[in-house]
């Protein structure tokens, strides 16, 4: 059985996974307004993505004979410039929870909670991907100039 402790940091992390998906979401209505429907597919795919590993999460702690919790999901931000200020950001993102995915694995290694730490080996190797995903494209577009950024924006739209 999970302790307390890993259970409300589970649920934290549940709770910061659906409020990326938000985030991500946010992102995918404003790209498909400003019409970069590459972009925003991308973006929707994040959105979903962000979903599963909260219900992955969950579906974990409940395993474990603990308590997942859905708790009040603050709201986003919105308005973003440019494509590139938006995968900066998303860039940034990432790696604030890369630091939310450590914070659980040393709580696991301080608790000699093997399993926990197993599970959430995957996500600080996720994070890694997540991460150089992010800072790729970040630079794809920095190098694209003017006309460049169209082609980026259709290559997104094939993940
Ligand atoms: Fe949940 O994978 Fe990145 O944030």
């Amino acid at each position: 059985m999970i302790s307390k402790k890993l259970q409300n940091i589970i649920n934290e992390q549940i709770t910061a996974e659906l409020w990326s998906s938000n985030l991500y979401l946010q992102m995918a209505f404003f790209l498909e307004k400003e019409g970069w429907s590459g972009s925003a597919h991308w973006m929707y795919k994040q959105a979903e993505e962000e979903r599963e590993h909260a219900l992955d999460m969950a579906h974990y702690l409940m395993q474990r004979g603990g308590e997942a919790k859905v708790a009040m999901i603050d709201v986003v931000p919105e308005g973003w410039g440019s494509l590139l200020e938006i995968f900066e950001h998303v860039y940034k993102h990432e790696c604030h929870v890369s630091e939310l995915i450590n914070r659980i694995v040393d709580a696991a290694v301080a608790e000699n909670d093997k399993a926990t730490q197993n599970f959430f080996w995957k996500y600080v190797s996720e994070q890694v991907e997540e991460e150089a995903t992010a800072a790729e494209i970040v630079d794809k577009f920095k190098k694209a100039g003017e006309h460049g950024v169209f082609f980026v924006d259709s290559q997104l739209g094939a993940r």
